[in-house]
């Protein structure tokens, strides 16, 4: 079957953006009042980050605001997604509020606003507030409700320009690689407790749409998961069992109480003892209605019954330098999936799509990212192809807009599609930001 060119496959109020968020970018750590976050701290541990890098100046965002906003504006995007860090509104995540750290993001989405781009504000990309970690942090259910005043007065000042405000990024991410693997800050693991942090940041989210809401939201209000779809390593009942399984808590877990108020059942035996701590009326509270829900996609995983990990080598398709296999058709797989097993699925947003590739050839002053070019086009063909069997996608914002702190990696991987001297921290765009570029311009008409 002929298509028509990939541009004219996607309507024309569909949303094209780039994506960021605080920690990896803003760097000036202790400036303007700004409090320690635990990725702060984190950065601290001998070992935690593979180049022992930190955040202290990341890209210097902070301080190249406007050039930066240039340079978005330049990519022709309808949308930029960015993440609030919470330490600079309140530097201890309790008390006292920083008005300083709201006069940046409210300089950063009037300047988006100027220049005719819409922003996604994310609240909780990662980067708690140490002083509530000092308390216990996710594990504590304080926690949840001091997130709900964080949002509510983020809300206040901003929510008049925000066009979607995003609760969490990544609950998976914070709960299993942040509480359970302990590779992500704030470096614990324990099963037990990463249950309960999730319970805990999925139940800020409801409480937080609630009370948005309720004080009068102007923005769209959604969350976003990093979601990828499973496969069994071979045809046998036992490694569909386990695609299953690994179906069930990777991507279930998150989107079961979400869309349909409950854990999955199996996921609850299998955790035993290490189950979450619920409360009367908690699920009836994370089960708000959404006005989008964001999917970060980057690979799919494959799974056998022993356990034993498939090197994505071995299937001979491309790997970036994440290790991650490129696996576009995963990506239709999973929104077909989404949309079957929620009925009333809102908007979807790919919220983040993209790769790190290695020795990125420079020409005439260019990164020849040629392979990051054809993952982010076959991955928007993916989009489209669910978008032709019904899927409500509504966007897609590729991660990401440039080079950045790549959390326990440091600065080692690279997935912008501008290129950061790390030295010098200028910003060229990349070969496949060219693409996306003319892409979008094509798209427009
Ligand atoms: C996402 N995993 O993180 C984050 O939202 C971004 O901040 C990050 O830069 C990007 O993906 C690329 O890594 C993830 O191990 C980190 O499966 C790790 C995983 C998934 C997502």
């Amino acid at each position: 079957m002929s298509q028509a060119p990939l541009h004219r496959q996607f309507p024309p109020d569909f949303v094209w953006g780039v994506a960021t968020s605080s920690f990896q970018i803003e760097g000036a750590a202790r400036e303007d009042g700004k409090g320690e976050s635990i990725w702060d701290r984190f950065c601290r541990q001998p070992g935690a980050i593979a180049d022992a890098s930190n955040g202290d100046v990341a890209c210097d965002h902070y301080h190249r605001l406007d050039a930066d906003l240039d340079l978005i504006a330049s990519l022709g995007v309808d949308c930029y997604r960015f993440s609030i860090a919470w330490p600079r509104v309140q530097p201890l995540g309790h008390g006292d509020w920083n008005p300083k750290g709201l006069d940046f993001y409210e300089r950063l989405v009037d300047g988006l606003q100027r220049r005719g781009i819409r922003a996604f504000a994310t609240l909780n990309h990662w980067d708690l507030p140490q002083g509530l970690q000092d308390r216990g942090g996710w594990n504590d259910r304080d926690t949840v409700h001091r997130f709900v005043d964080y949002a509510r007065h983020v809300q206040a000042r901003l929510g008049d320009r925000l066009d979607g405000i995003t609760t969490h990024n990544e609950p998976w991410v914070v709960a299993v690689l942040g509480h359970e693997q302990g590779n992500f800050a704030p470096g614990i693991k324990s099963r037990k407790i990463a249950t309960q942090v999730c319970h805990h940041l999925l139940l800020s989210h409801g409480l937080a749409l609630q009370a948005l809401r309720a004080d009068g939201a102007k923005s769209r209000l959604g969350i976003v998961l990093n979601l990828s779809s499973c496969m069994p390593a071979t045809a046998m009942p036992e490694d569909i069992a386990a695609a299953r399984m690994a179906d069930a808590r990777g991507r279930r877990w998150y989107a079961d109480p979400l869309f349909k108020g409950a854990y999955p059942d199996e996921v609850m035996a299998e955790l035993g003892a290490d189950a979450p701590v619920v409360e009367p009326g908690d699920m009836r509270s994370i089960a708000q209605p959404m006005d989008y829900l964001g999917v970060n996609y980057y690979t799919r995983s494959v799974v056998s019954a022993d356990g034993q990990e498939w090197k994505a080598g071995d299937r001979g398709l491309p790997i970036t330098d994440m290790g991650w296999e490129v696996y576009p058709e995963g990506l239709t797989d999973l929104l077909l999936l989404l949309h079957r097993d929620y009925p009333g699925l809102p908007p979807v947003y790919i919220t983040e799509n993209g790769a790190a590739f290695k020795d990125e050839a420079v020409v005439d002053g260019r990164v020849q990212d040629a392979d990051r070019t054809a993952y982010l086009r076959d991955h928007i063909a993916a989009v489209a192809a669910a978008l032709r069997q019904g899927v409500p996608m509504a966007g897609y914002m590729v991660w990401s807009l440039m080079d950045n702190f790549e959390w326990a990696s440091g600065y080692e991987k690279r997935f912008g599609i501008v290129h950061v001297d790390y030295a010098t921290l200028a910003r060229t765009p990349k070969a496949s930001a060219d693409w996306y570029r003319d892409f979008i311009r094509a798209w427009r008409g």
